[in-house]
């Protein structure tokens, strides 16, 4: 049974368009499309429209429009704030990019790929090392995350402390705009000086501006050494030392540099399965290291013995363990790469996905733990994150036993304490989650001004109509 609200005509249209599995309006097939990762948001929609190829996208979208329908673009659906999930009135269709799913080409002499929105990291990843080269970018959720929710979220992840975010790594993209037009921007080039770059508009701007349906992605070579270690140190401040001992040796050889507290670290242990502390005692914090190199020699196992060896001596790292073998590799990946589904099972949580200068990050901690234990007695804070890049998930569990609804009503007041001190401090409130429509009530404190005023006008002029993911990174009140 069809259970849509879309105009008769249009339903028509876009049943012709995209056939029986590209087009869903039966609650039970689109249930999935209309809640998150987090499942914080339940909302409902017309119906799920899944184009196979770009073209039946843009004639998609310019039926919606023509009939005033608001869309919601949506990938992997693995949002942390939101951002793809409709609001609760069932008027908007969700267009879901996955059977866009194709690469394209992988190209060795200029070290791209091109691929379609719906292609997931993991299988991007995947391609890319088949032809003995790397996609650099490495986030928990690469399985379900896909390019097109990652260029429009500009994701981060474990590597942007070397190759920066999905904004450094894409040379062209494909979209269709609000208006149903095509923006072919495809070029695979590294010097491009020809006026705004319409690509980097579309990137990060989380399904507000269009739908991005193809890009071309930059690939390196896959490194042939690779030394990884989980390192038990003091605290926040001993993480960042350990970071500039190893950037004082040899800035390039860092791959990824991530930070546990030992908070985080108890919960993976205790509720991940084959999750183990695999040193000898916990310890208040973690660093997870990896160096990784295009060449074939032993150096950079000198590099992290010589760099470990000296943070032993002078009390800096207290224990540590070296990746023996690939499998211990991914072990050790795997602690860290389940740190946000071990809060998911811990209860309720509040996330505030922040970055500060690098120099900043203790005093940040210190002073937001302090004044959240202040807020919550017997709050859980379990910070972790990217500490390379400056970006912390500062992410604060309920109290053990408690009400996990009462925990959440008080999120904005846990996400203003957090978010008084990042300020203070001169960060971001949002490092690499985005806005969605979790953080939509920040945004004129934060960016108002020319700086909210600027990002209206240009959706203004791209989305007339305001029916390109409404709701999401703009207040409505
Ligand atoms: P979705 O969740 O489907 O959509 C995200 C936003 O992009 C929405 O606003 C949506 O409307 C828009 N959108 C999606 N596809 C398109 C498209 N084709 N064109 C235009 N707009 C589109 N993020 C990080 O940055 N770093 C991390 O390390 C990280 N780790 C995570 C770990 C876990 C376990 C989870 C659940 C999430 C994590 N995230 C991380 C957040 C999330 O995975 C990223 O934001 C990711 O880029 C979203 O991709 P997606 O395909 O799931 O997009
Ligand atoms: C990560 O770095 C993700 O693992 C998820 O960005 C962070 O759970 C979180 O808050
Ligand atoms: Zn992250």
């Amino acid at each position: 049974m069809s259970d849509t609200s879309l105009p008769p005509e249009l339903y028509t249209a876009l049943a012709d368009l995209l056939g029986s599995s590209g087009f869903l309006t039966n609650s039970t097939d689109t249930a999935s499309y209309c809640t998150d990762w987090r499942m914080l948001y339940q909302g409902k929609c017309a119906a799920v429209l899944r184009p196979a190829t770009t073209a039946d996208c843009a004639q998609a979208v310019t039926l919606c429009v023509q009939y005033g329908v608001p869309i919601v673009p949506q990938g992997g659906n693995t949002s942390m704030v939101g951002g793809a999930t409709p609001d609760e009135s069932g008027k908007a269709v969700v267009i879901s990019t996955t059977r866009m799913n194709r690469i394209l080409n992988i190209d060795h002499a200029d070290l791209t790929m091109t691929v379609e929105a719906g292609v997931t990291l993991k299988a991007a990843q995947d391609a890319a090392l088949k032809e003995g080269l790397m996609l650099p970018l490495s986030i928990s959720s690469e399985g379900s995350a896909d390019i097109g929710g990652i260029l429009a979220t500009n994701a981060g992840g474990n590597n942007t402390v070397r190759y920066g975010n999905a904004r450094e790594l894409a040379l062209g993209l494909e979209a269709v705009m609000p208006d149903g037009a095509v923006l072919n921007v495809m070029r695979k080039l590294r010097k491009d000086n020809t006026g705004y770059a319409l690509r980097q508009l579309l990137i990060g701007s989380e399904g507000t501006l269009g739908i991005i349906t193809t890009a071309v992605i930059q690939l390196q070579p896959q490194p042939r050494t690779r030394e990884t270690a989980l390192c038990a140190v003091p605290n926040a401040k001993g993480a960042l030392d350990l970071f500039a001992a190893f950037r004082k040796q040899d800035p390039a050889a860092i791959q990824a540099f991530e930070y546990m507290s030992g908070t985080s670290m108890g919960l993976v242990n205790a509720l991940i399965d084959n999750c183990p502390l695999p040193l000898s005692e916990p310890a208040p914090a973690y660093a997870l290291v990896e160096l990784a190199s295009p060449r074939a020699d032993d150096s950079l196992r000198t590099l992290m013995e010589d760099v470990l060896g000296a943070a032993f001596e002078s009390g800096l790292v207290s224990d540590a363990v070296l990746a023996e073998s690939e499998t211990q590799r991914q072990n050790l990946w795997m602690i860290r790469e389940e740190h946000a589904e071990a809060q998911k099972r811990a209860g309720a949580s509040v996330k505030n996905d922040v970055s500060v200068p690098l120099a900043a990050i203790p005093e940040f901690i210190e002073k937001a733990t302090q004044a959240c234990e202040a807020l919550i007695p017997g709050i859980r804070v379990a910070p972790f994150g990217h500490i390379g890049d400056g970006n912390i998930h500062f992410n604060l569990v309920q109290p053990e036993g408690a009400d996990p609804k009462g925990f959440l009503a008080q999120d904005h007041a846990m996400m203003d304490t957090v978010a008084n001190i990042v300020r203070t401090l001169g960060g971001s409130f949002s490092a690499e989650h985005g806005v969605g429509q979790l953080k939509t009530y920040m945004m004129p404190s934060w960016r108002g001004g020319a700086e909210l005023d600027g990002m209206r006008k240009i959706k203004a002029a791209l989305d007339p109509q305001n029916l390109m993911n409404p709701g999401k990174i703009f207040p409505t009140a």
